[in-house]
């Protein structure tokens, strides 16, 4: 960090770049991709037509800002996990006028047989699933809680309108684009109207078998879909996503698609010529869909999913 930070509760520096991310006023736009992987975000903003900014935080954060056919749009890349979700859409929030639309595009591990990997899954609603630290404490505080090794969330819903808007543009550009591929590679299908479950692990709430640690995960994944059984994604940023637009006081509307990477149906993970073919696919589907948003129209009350 080379700059002078004033404000504890709120870092800033005296231009006025927040903290973690490295940006200020006038350098993100209302319309955000995000992403985990770097080099995901740079592909796809070959796809804009000029970059008017790009900065590359010490946190671990790639904010690249430009035109998409000529609407402002901000690409950003984020890395993994519900606290890095926090300081984007936090510190996002606090530099953008106006509402902001995000889509987040990631990757997932898919939970039924309806999404192999290749596939990509567009929820309508996200939840979260914890490890209980303090069933693992030798001395825990909460009784109530102490024999529950995972605690399992309910739902936080996507933004309605713009949940449809990108599932039928995702389905519109796989389509489109199936006939011009090898024989042999398929893409697809759209997999949209379930749920998405966030881990706060990438192995022991996402029920991945690790030796080396005590996790008592063995049930996890049952345990979520007892109470979800709708579930059909399971990562690490797009439930918190979907929360914290839900707490933004109407500000801030997401939705998010993944492409199904690792198969914990079948235990089978997406080879990469697949991701090579369909992340550029994928990626200019979620630019297609963020300029359709109607931002303006975002003042009205969001609806509120069932679960
Ligand atoms: N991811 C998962 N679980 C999977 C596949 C992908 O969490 O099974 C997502 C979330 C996170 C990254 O960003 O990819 C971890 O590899």
């Amino acid at each position: 960090m080379k700059e002078t930070l004033t404000n504890a509760n709120f870092p800033q520096d005296a231009e006025g770049h927040v903290y973690h991310i490295s940006v200020k006023r006038g350098q993100v736009a209302n319309r955000i991709l995000t992403v985990g992987d770097h080099h995901r975000a740079r592909a796809i903003a070959k796809l804009l037509d000029r970059i008017d900014f790009e900065r590359s935080s010490q946190r671990g954060f790639l904010t690249i800002t430009g035109r998409y056919k000529g609407v402002p749009v901000s690409i950003m890349a984020i890395g993994m996990g519900n606290c890095m979700m926090d300081f984007f859409v936090r510190e996002s929030r606090a530099v953008v006028d106006g509402d902001i639309a995000i889509i987040r595009f990631g990757s997932c591990g898919s939970l039924t047989e309806r999404a192999p990997p290749g596939s990509v899954i567009v929820p309508k609603a996200g939840y979260c699933i914890r490890r209980n630290i303090d069933y693992f404490c030798d001395t825990p505080l909460m009784p109530a809680i102490q024999d529950i090794p995972y605690l399992v969330s309910g739902n936080f819903a996507a933004d309605e309108g713009m949940t449809d808007i990108l599932e039928k543009t995702m389905e519109q550009a796989l389509a489109e684009a199936q006939p011009h591929l090898d024989a042999g590679v398929t893409i697809g299908p759209v997999v949209a109207g379930g749920l998405n479950a966030d881990g706060c692990s990438f192995y022991s709430a996402q029920g991945r078998m690790d030796p080396q640690f005590w996790d008592d995960n063995k049930d996890v994944i049952q345990t979520a879909l007892a109470a979800h059984p709708t579930t059909d994604a399971l990562e690490m940023e797009t439930s918190m996503l979907f929360h914290l637009a839900q707490c933004s006081k109407g500000t801030v509307r997401a939705a998010g698609c993944m492409q199904v990477f690792a198969d914990r149906v079948n235990n089978g993970f997406i080879r990469p010529e697949v991701v090579a073919i369909l992340e550029p696919i994928v990626g200019k589907a979620v630019l297609d869909s963020l300029v359709q948003v109607d931002l303006e129209a975002m003042e009205e009350a969001g609806t509120v999913w069932e679960n």
